[in-house]
């Protein structure tokens, strides 16, 4: 009996769950770009553009390797909009009764297979290192679930920079040598760009004119869109950019959008390269002594750490995550994130790149972006809603925990053991930012005072129910209660007049 063989967008592995347990023989494999997935948030142009034409040429790479692949295209006349719909019209034309599914990584589409009225058989993803199983059980009895111990299990599971039981070097992480201040020059100039093939040439047309008005420039388009693309991405990325990755991974500098980040992300979450095979080429990096243990470890540790740790968590904590809110937050999203002017330089430019390239390194995402509405008091599910939209590497997975529980502490401190607030100072010191901005970072208060000083003050003081007794926060409270009465109420009083005037779209 023949079945469907479902490949999402973000599922473009030849050894994919779901191909593994097909018979070439037999079944049809089902691919479709449909309205529902590319309007459930209104992506990036970018983002749909990489899908679609990755989507289309990995169609081409099964064909030619025997299979039957039925692919719907977004213009076709009959496509019904959605995956399901697809997937009843696929079942009549070809007589299958049961697809078989490589299970999403959105707990929106899982519902939607379980409710459909065909039976679809969900297998779990095995391109993760830590199977839910697996998670479940490091979860179970723990008081708190921090990363880095979870990141030891990978690393014993994985063998990678281990020697024997014990961590390459002698320690498991080395980020205290990491986090350096911009560097005067960058060395690397970037991810490695391709040029437009027919595939792709059609594709941004498509996008062009059925996504044209979203947020975000669709060109130029550069991104690697088949597996030997990013396979090159990567390995430009390990020869030029790996060594000092580690080094400036939280440095922002106005006009380097990349610094020393590969931008590999979205390739490794849609399926073109494994996670496994990028540790092992950085893991190569620094045994041939092209790459230091400080840049590799920190490399590999976002990977089989990180990114595992992430996802075990999203589900984990099921599909009423995106709607947590523990900090009450209620502001809405201001319009300078749709890229309106702001006199805030570090946000208009890391909202700058994010427009054209759907992309900003994590600090740009955690520190400035992230800092403010969590500083703010923005709904976190807004916030998370802009995040899912406006990276190209984010599928909720990856992105809800991310947004929702390390950047916004609105999962009530599952995922960070204290919300992730700065003052200007961090910035001032990671970039150039402030130099040419209108607010003065050191400046505390007036009208040249950088709003993230007075908004940092009011986030601690408007929580201080919830954060006083968090013992990673008592400096912040004894330095904010050091001061004097009046100054306190001086930065309280700004800090709301600064936000109402936001809240009332003037330009702040
Ligand atoms: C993100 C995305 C977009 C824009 N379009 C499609 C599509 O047309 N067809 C498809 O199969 N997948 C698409 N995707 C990826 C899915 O939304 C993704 O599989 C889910 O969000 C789960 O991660
Ligand atoms: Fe951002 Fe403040 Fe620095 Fe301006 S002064 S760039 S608003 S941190």
């Amino acid at each position: 009996m023949s079945r469907l063989i479902l490949i999402l967008g973000d599922q473009l592995s030849p050894d994919i769950a779901a191909l593994k347990a097909a018979e070439k023989a037999s079944d049809f494999i089902v691919m479709a770009e449909v309205a529902d997935e590319a309007s459930y948030v209104q992506h990036h142009p970018k983002k749909i553009a990489l899908i679609f034409a990755a989507m289309r040429k990995f169609a081409a790479e099964l064909r030619a390797d025997g299979w039957d692949v039925r692919y719907t295209q977004l213009d076709d006349t009959d496509n019904t909009g959605s995956i399901v719909g697809e997937l009843l019209q696929r079942a009549d034309e070809t007589g299958a009764t049961e697809v078989i599914a490589t299970e999403p990584g959105e707990w929106r589409l899982i519902a939607a297979f379980n409710d459909a009225p065909l039976r679809i058989t969900q297998v779990e993803d095995d391109r993760f290192i830590a199977s839910h199983g697996m998670f479940d059980d490091w979860a179970k009895g723990r008081k708190s679930l921090r990363m880095e111990y979870f990141y030891r299990e990978m690393r014993r599971k994985t063998g990678l920079l281990m020697e024997g039981d014990a961590p390459e070097g002698g320690k498991w992480n080395y980020d205290h040598d990491n986090r350096k201040p911009a560097p005067e020059e960058i060395t690397f100039d970037g991810p490695l760009r391709f040029e437009l093939d027919a595939t792709v040439a059609e594709v941004l047309d498509l996008v062009e004119a059925r996504f044209g008005n979203s947020f975000g420039q669709l060109r130029p388009f550069w991104f690697a869109t088949d597996r030997a693309q990013a396979r090159q991405a990567l390995a430009h990325f390990i020869r030029h950019g790996l060594a000092k990755f580690g080094d400036y991974q939280d440095a922002m500098l106005e006009g380097q959008k990349f610094l020393y980040h590969g931008m590999i992300s979205p390739y490794i979450h849609i399926g073109l390269l494994d996670p496994l095979e990028v540790c092992q080429a950085a893991e190569n990096a620094y045994k041939n002594g092209d790459a230091p243990l400080n840049a590799v470890e920190g490399f590999i540790r976002q990977i089989i750490g990180w990114r595992e740790y992430i996802r075990g968590i999203y589900f984990r904590e099921g599909p009423d995550y995106t709607s947590r809110n523990a900090l009450n937050h209620q502001r809405k999203l201001p319009s300078f994130f749709w890229g309106e002017q702001t006199q805030m330089n570090c946000v208009a430019q890391a909202v700058k790149q994010t427009e054209e390239e759907a992309y900003a390194h994590h600090i740009q995402r955690l520190m400035v972006t992230g800092n403010f509405a969590l500083l703010s008091g923005i709904s976190p599910y807004e916030v998370h809603e802009w995040y899912l939209r406006v990276y190209v590497d984010a599928f909720e997975w990856v992105e809800a925990p991310n947004v929702i529980g390390m950047s916004q502490f609105a999962d009530d401190g599952i995922i960070a053991s204290k919300p992730y607030v700065s003052s200007a100072n961090y910035i001032d010191k990671m970039s150039d930012y402030c130099g040419s901005c209108h607010y003065k970072a050191k400046v505390k208060t007036g009208e040249k005072a950088c709003p993230f000083n007075l908004l940092y003050w009011h986030f601690l003081n408007r929580h201080r129910g919830k954060f006083k007794g968090n013992p990673r926060m008592g400096q912040m409270y004894a330095t904010w209660d050091r001061m004097a009465e009046e100054r306190r109420e001086t930065i309280l009083r700004e800090a709301d007049a600064w936000l109402a005037r936001m809240d009332a779209g003037d330009r702040v």
